[in-house]
């Protein structure tokens, strides 16, 4: 067995030995009661019996990493598991550039590193709350499948913070541990940490738009900590993107096929017009338009979560070497940024200006439009889908000081392409830009289950492939 394989000797499944690791197996122990009366109330409603076709870590090798077999969700084996060690690693950025990579907590820096953990945390079991219901509307037996398997996973990523605090934190940790489980999404007393991670996700295309756009900002953010000078977050987060990717793929091939669909049924009733909107509703799809609102909400949402693009938390993470930049190491620099500039786009008076700003407080800027260069790429295959079946009508990202609630934009009155108008104009204009209260109503009401073998709901085509080279109409998910 090679140290990439996971072990499945303890009640934990690892890589990392816990077996010899006897406080922290012991630790964690104690805390997987807990974690598992919080999977039951808040995981997945009604489908906790119910055998799901998921995919299993069983090494944490680039390939071949994972075994689908048919599960309940309770029983699924939650691991903790680490991308390989990297012999001779380095502190990649900030002061400490060049010297050897943290194997233990550098105590001056440990508050701010706990906080990164325990927010990246925060976000994981947040995200399953609030997806908690949409397995009764599932569209396919298919798409169910990938809800699942996205929300296990979610899950396996709270152990893996919970496993750093364990590790690394002490009795504090052990606190922050407990506390993951307490709060909750969109509690008034008790909520998750950051924003979007309080909305709900009312249907079935806010969660493939939240996995497209949020879990790109899982993205990012987990590729910042992977440069992390504390080895153990950068190896438990170069893993957790193995399988971040596939969250992604679920929300942009999931909006791809709604897509599609609306195209598809626009083309057979011979309607060209993608804003006859009452015309295309009636064919029982989700017409353009509609798509676009939900794409500007869900933007806006995730670009909330890069924090203010000037910041000095963010400064201090960098340059003590807890957090890097995008690709950081690939990056032709100093990695210092002791005199390096960033352009940063502000709103001042009442018009949109560049401004050179220092590089090392403008981190959360720049892993921003990092971000919203990543997001092109989904929004180009979507666009295509619509080109090919020829309809006239473009899915655009918002303008990013659309409808923002953090940062430079923090509630400046801006149309999605940019224009900047005053508040009437912004209420009055609002339900043009963002889904209605009546959107929010139609598309509810498509949202009926479609749970024979090979079944879909009339707003989606099936996809192109199944899962594990099963066929579209596999029976991914045995109800009760
Ligand atoms: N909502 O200097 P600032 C994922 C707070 S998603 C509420 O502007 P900073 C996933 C901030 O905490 C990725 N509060 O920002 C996806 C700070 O509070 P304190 C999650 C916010 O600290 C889908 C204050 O405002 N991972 O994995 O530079 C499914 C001023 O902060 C928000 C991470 O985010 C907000 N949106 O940056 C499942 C990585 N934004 O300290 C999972 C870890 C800021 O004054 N976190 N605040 O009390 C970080 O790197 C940074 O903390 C942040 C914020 C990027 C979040």
């Amino acid at each position: 067995m090679s140290s990439n394989d996971v072990s499945y000797d303890t009640s934990i499944p690892n890589n990392i030995d816990l077996g010899a690791d006897r406080r922290v197996l012991k630790a964690l122990e104690k805390w997987h009661p807990g974690y598992l009366d919080w999977w039951m109330d808040m995981g997945p409603d009604g489908f906790q019996s119910s055998e799901v076709y998921l995919r299993t870590a069983v090494t944490v090798d680039i390939q071949g990493w994972a075994k689908f077999s048919f599960v309940k969700m309770p029983e699924y084996r939650w691991g903790i598991l680490l991308a390989p060690k990297e012999e001779g690693r380095t502190i990649p950025c900030g002061k400490h550039k060049g010297e050897p990579a943290w194997q233990e907590v550098p105590g001056e820096y440990r508050a701010m590193l706990r906080n990164l953990i325990v927010i990246q945390g925060d976000t994981e079991p947040a995200s399953v709350e609030q997806q908690r219901f949409l397995g009764k509307t599932a569209p396919s037996l298919y798409d169910m499948r990938n809800l699942f398997q996205v929300n296990v996973e979610e899950g396996r990523h709270l152990w893996a913070m919970v496993y750093l605090l364990h590790k690394y934190f002490g009795r504090d940790g052990r606190q922050e541990a407990d506390d993951l489980l307490a709060r909750r999404s969109g509690d008034q007393d008790h909520p998750r940490m950051l924003g979007a991670f309080n909305e709900a996700t009312p249907d079935w295309l806010s969660f493939f738009m939240f996995t497209t756009f949020t879990d790109r900002d899982g993205k990012m953010q987990l590729e910042a900590l992977s440069q992390s000078g504390f080895d153990p977050l950068s190896r438990t987060c170069r893993f957790m993107l193995t399988e971040e990717a596939h969250h992604m793929f679920v929300g942009e091939t999931g909006v791809g096929r709604t897509v599609q669909r609306t195209c598809e049924a626009m083309n057979e009733a011979g309607i060209t017009d993608p804003y006859d909107i009452e015309a295309i509703r009636k064919l029982g799809v989700i017409d353009l338009p509609t798509i676009q609102k939900k794409a500007n909400i869900h933007i806006s949402l995730s670009l909330d979560l890069f924090g203010s693009e000037m910041s000095t938390n963010a400064a201090n993470a960098f340059t003590s070497g807890l957090k890097g930049r995008y690709k950081e190491t690939a990056i032709d620099d100093d990695h210092q940024l002791l005199n390096d500039t960033y352009p940063v786009l502000k709103l001042i008076d009442g018009k949109f200006q560049t401004v050179d700003e220092p590089a090392v407080s403008a981190i959360n800027a720049r892993l921003r439009d990092d971000y919203v260069y990543d997001c092109r790429k989904g929004l180009q295959r979507w666009n295509k889908i619509i080109a090919n079946n020829n309809i006239d009508f473009t899915i655009a990202a918002p303008h990013i000081a659309f409808h923002r609630k953090i940062g430079e934009f923090a509630n400046a009155f801006v149309s999605p392409t940019g224009e900047v108008v005053d508040e009437a104009e912004w209420l009055a204009r609002k339900d043009e830009w963002l889904p209605s209260q009546e959107d929010g109503e139609f598309i509810a009401s498509l949202m009926k289950p479609a749970t024979g073998v090979g079944e879909y709901a009339s707003w989606i085509a099936p996809p192109k492939t199944g899962i594990d080279n099963k066929p579209g109409d596999y029976e991914y998910v045995k109800l009760d």
